[in-house]
């Protein structure tokens, strides 16, 4: 049943040593939410974990998925899950602690007032901690590029700490978003811009995980790249490119994301 107007999803895999007690804070704050785990059958156990923790959180909801099926599924199930079942905002949270639950009071507050507020850490205030320079440039390089490419106003377009409007999900449908991983987020923040819906962001202090292993990998960001070239310039063969990239390995994933690369920058200075 649903309890609250707003649904924290939480998309979980191999997160046993943090789900309990990030649960436990998100669930003591002033905020009145409701928590939807979605766990891919994680092998260390954080599933049943999440199981055993509903019998003193009502609060608490928990979606098994069979296997490990991406973030981007994930999040496609919750804001499924969310409509189905009448919630009117939607908190998209990692469950590592790098999105801190003390943030969460004002992305629900100014989530009334906008379609998509996004917990950002590159507007003022924000910011990254913990992190290796590798990941600061990975991360700053790849912001850069999809305000560039695609034009998006956003200054965070990568963080996955977010709160959507019903309507919001409503008007750009999820289901239909085709990118998986962490280039859904790149993806459904375009969609919001491009449908003149209201996008705020709230400055946030992003703190590098500090149990559990991280997910992301390299083929991330030859994702996000691909990405960036789909949406921007839909007339393109995708689908030949990105099973070619698959089909010869990584070596020549970074050949093909390269001449992608090349020929939207061209098409980009012609287009001037
Ligand atoms: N259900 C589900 N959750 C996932 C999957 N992959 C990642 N997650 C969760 O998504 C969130 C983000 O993943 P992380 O591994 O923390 O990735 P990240 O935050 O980009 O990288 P780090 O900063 O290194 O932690 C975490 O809560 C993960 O447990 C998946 O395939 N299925
Ligand atoms: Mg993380």
């Amino acid at each position: 049943m649903t309890q609250n107007r707003a649904l924290v999803v939480l998309p979980c895999y191999n997160e046993r040593e943090n789900i309990e007690r990030l649960v436990g804070e998100i669930l003591a704050l002033n905020t009145p939410v409701d928590v939807l785990v979605i766990d891919d059958n994680s092998p260390d156990g954080t599933g049943k974990v999440a199981e055993a923790m509903r019998q003193r959180y009502p609060e608490l909801h928990v979606l098994h998925r069979p296997g490990k099926l991406g973030l981007g599924t994930a999040y496609r199930a919750g804001f499924r899950y969310a409509l189905d079942h009448g919630y009117e905002q939607v908190i998209t949270m990692d469950a590592d602690f790098s999105h801190q639950p003390r943030y969460l009071p004002e992305l629900v507050s100014t989530g009334r007032e906008a379609d998509l507020v996004i917990g950002s850490r590159y507007t003022k205030g924000g910011g990254a901690t913990g992190w290796p320079l590798r990941r600061k440039i990975v991360s700053g390089t790849a912001n850069r590029l999809a305000r560039v490419v695609l034009g998006v106003t956003a200054r965070d377009c990568t963080s996955g700490y977010r709160c959507y409007k019903r309507a919001a999900l409503i008007a750009i449908n999820p289901d239909t978003v085709l990118s998986s991983g962490y280039s859904f987020l790149v993806e459904m923040l375009y969609r919001v811009e491009s449908a003149g819906l209201v996008v705020r962001e709230v400055p946030i202090i992003f703190v590098d995980r500090q149990a559990g292993k991280s997910k992301i990998n390299r083929i991330e960001v030859y994702k996000t790249l691909y990405t960036l070239g789909r949406l921007r310039l839909p007339w393109l063969p995708w689908q030949v490119l990105g099973g070619l990239g698959q089909h010869l390995g990584e070596g020549s994933a970074v050949a093909v994301v390269g001449v992608m690369a090349a020929s939207l920058w061209l098409l980009l200075r012609r287009k001037r």
